[in-house]
């Protein structure tokens, strides 16, 4: 009973989130870094410029409608909150340290594409950004925490979006795999554990997500097919080149656990439907082949998907070793009630759970359910890669930062994965909170917006000394680890 013994406890972040140095050691711009800063009312946007020299800002993460010649650039007066974030590029050795002390097993970390080639396009990497991830590498390795590195986390160079149009655009996908081989052979004495897409069914999100500067479900779906076939080049080279990595998807599977508002068939039907919407994601790539139901859904819809030859059997011989997810919430939906009306109720409040102030639903029995409905669907071990509490910490008068609404989160959500494992048999091989540190929320972009075990001193101005201090929760994910998840 309980969990495994190599189980793999630790924390997980995102270079764009959490690395800052934006313009430093050759690092060209990234998609991530023409967002503004937003709020929880507030949606952030992308700044660009048009032939006629004037400067715009787009409504939302995802691009509708771009008028032809913009180009999408960093621009005098916004505040890009993705530039400095934390500054995990000079805060390292001291962050990895603190998660020694937690008893880090892993740590999921992403390499910023554009750190490596700046522009997407270069035939030769930048050094500086190589040996940048070799110190970061050795100084896990020195407290024996095994990297688990993310290959694209919603990061792309900006110069292929200005270009191509990022994934919309197949020849993206040559640059991804140049990308992919050079960190493969770099690190494959030091990295054994890969996932290929963040969130790859957040493209949805487009321009945040993947650099796409489009939202209609034609550009989307094909770009989707562009980082399946990525996807699936990448897991086939990463094994030529090291027979023992394992490379994993990995989903946002809070998109999955879609609940009808009522018991009404009607209703039951709707949330099927959308939970299959974000299925299709992990199918493709654990399956290594599109659904039919995803087949009909294209056809009815009159999307047609672009595909070369090959591309079927590349599909095929990559499917992934294991099964990655972030989990946050549960979601509901409902039949249209009438003629057109939308039929995704996201921000209808479930009645029997409680919400976050960003109004998150707290749902652990739901985290239960989509861990044994995952396992079932593809018989594949299940990394959980995500899953924390965003929150406005404070500082206390005493100086501490009392965060019991986390430990709780937390207790509640480990318990119900150890009932995915012991009551339902399900394959997990371990659990990275989100932001085990304070980092730039890739929502709102946002620094109140708090999953730490560390709290960073940073406000939402920019200002603070970035000092760092452990916060009440700190203690509890250390004895959690400590005794292998028995100690809750
Ligand atoms: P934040 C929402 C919006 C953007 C990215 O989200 C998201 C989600 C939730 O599914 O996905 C992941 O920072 C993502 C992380 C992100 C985390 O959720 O908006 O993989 O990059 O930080 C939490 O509170």
């Amino acid at each position: 009973m309980g969990f495994r013994s190599d189980f793999l406890w630790g924390g997980a972040t995102a270079a764009n989130q959490y690395e800052g140095g934006w313009n430093e050691g050759g690092r060209g711009p990234a998609n991530t870094d023409v967002m503004t800063k937003g709020s929880k009312d507030q949606a952030r946007g992308a700044t660009y410029t048009l032939p006629d020299g004037s400067r715009h800002l787009t409504k939302g993460v995802a691009v509708k409608d771009l008028p032809e010649g913009a180009r999408f650039e960093v621009l005098d007066g916004y505040e890009y909150p993705c530039h400095d974030a934390v500054d995990f590029y000079h805060h390292y050795k001291e962050d990895i340290a603190l998660f020694a002390e937690l008893g880090f097993k892993t740590y999921r970390m992403s390499i910023s594409w554009p750190r490596i080639f700046p522009t997407g396009m270069e035939k030769e990497p930048n050094e500086e950004g190589l040996k940048f991830y070799d110190n970061v590498f050795d100084e896990l390795l020195k407290y024996g925490i095994e990297p688990m590195v993310t290959l694209h986390h919603f990061e792309v160079p900006l110069e292929l979006t200005n270009q191509w149009g990022s994934w919309a655009d197949r020849r993206t996908i040559d640059c991804f795999i140049r990308f992919c081989r050079t960190v493969f052979e770099r690190y494959k004495n030091k990295v054994k554990y890969w996932m290929t897409f963040n969130e790859i069914n957040n493209i949805y999100f487009g321009f945040l997500s993947s650099g796409v500067p489009g939202d209609d479900l034609q550009t989307v779906m094909q770009a989707a097919h562009h980082q399946f076939v990525a996807s699936a080049m990448a897991v086939k080279i990463g094994h030529e080149i090291n027979p023992d990595f394992k490379i994993g998807c990995m989903l946002a599977a809070s998109r999955c656990t879609v609940y009808p508002e009522t018991c009404n068939p009607a209703d039951v039907q709707k949330a099927w439907e959308q939970a299959s919407r974000q299925y299709f994601f992990a199918d493709v790539q654990c399956r290594g082949y599109y659904p039919s139901y995803q087949l009909k859904y294209f056809e009815r819809n009159g999307i047609h998907i672009q595909k070369e030859s090959g591309d079927d059997e590349i599909l095929k011989e990559g499917t992934v070793d294991y099964i990655a997810i972030s989990y946050y919430r549960s979601m509901i939906t409902a039949a249209p009630k009438q003629e057109g009306s939308d039929p995704l109720l996201l921000g209808v409040i479930n009645p029997y759970l409680e919400a976050t102030e960003w109004g998150i639903a707290i749902d652990p029995m739901g985290f239960r359910i989509t861990l044994h409905n995952l396992y079932d669907r593809y018989q594949l071990p299940v990394m959980i890669v995500e899953n924390g509490i965003g929150a406005a910490d404070e500082v206390a008068e005493d100086g501490q930062i009392h965060d019991p609404y986390r430990v709780d989160f937390f207790r509640s959500h480990i318990q119900a994965m150890k009932d995915a494992v012991d009551i339902d048999g399900v394959d997990v091989m371990g659990y990275t909170t989100w932001a085990p540190i304070d980092i730039v929320s890739a929502g709102t972009g946002e620094m109140r917006k708090r999953y730490g075990f560390v709290y960073v001193d940073k406000d939402d101005e920019g200002n603070g000394s970035l000092k760092r201090s452990k916060k009440d929760s700190f203690a509890w994910y250390q004895k959690v680890i400590a005794s292998n998840g028995e100690n809750l």
